[in-house]
């Protein structure tokens, strides 16, 4: 694998090991959930909570079972490595829409829904994203890809409807025009 590749590996990895003691574990999918939640006030115990959490560790269950190569419960750099260079060259190994990506997504859009509607407007949207560090004006023009009809508000089937046609990179992080 190229040194390229290696350090978009660790990249990720580095960003998955939430508690940074360099293996990647149920704990550091639980703890990312239980920042986001606490970062919106919400407690883990809430139903949006445990759905949050429940989705995450889901999400680990997945992983591990791709890359965890010795089943030892844990993730390490090397594993996580040798995963990445094991996929096709256009993939990063940065997850994408599986259902248990879509899954975690969707409980993260149910957090970011504040006030419970249905709906997450411009604000709680910038608000989402600005937790991965994407800037304000890049979740803005996510927003007017995701918010077709141009209402001011996005419900969960518009954000899957606009994940496929312009792909969720564009609507998670940098929208491509
Ligand atoms: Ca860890
Ligand atoms: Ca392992
Ligand atoms: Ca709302």
């Amino acid at each position: 694998m190229g040194t390229e590749r290696v350090a978009v590996a660790d990249l990720i990895f580095d960003r998955l090991d939430t508690n940074g003691d360099g293996v990647l574990a149920a704990d550091d999918y639980r703890a990312s959930a239980e920042r986001k939640l606490q970062s919106y006030g919400m407690g883990p115990n809430s139903p949006k909570g445990r759905a949050l959490i429940e989705a995450n560790l889901a999400m680990w269950q997945q992983q591990a079972q791709l890359v965890d190569r010795d089943h030892d419960g844990r993730i390490t750099r090397e594993e996580y490595r040798r995963w990445v260079g094991s996929l096709p060259a256009s993939d990063s190994g940065s997850p994408s829409g599986t259902p248990e990506v879509m899954a975690v997504l969707h409980a993260q859009f149910n957090v970011a829904d504040r006030d419970g509607d249905g709906l997450v407007d411009c604000r709680d949207f910038v608000a989402w994203r600005g937790l991965k560090g994407v800037p304000a004006k890049s979740a803005e023009a996510s927003f007017e890809l995701i918010d077709s009809d141009a209402d001011g508000a996005i419900s969960w089937n518009d954000f899957t409807d606009a994940a496929h046609q312009h792909g969720l990179e564009a609507l998670l992080y940098t929208p491509s025009h």
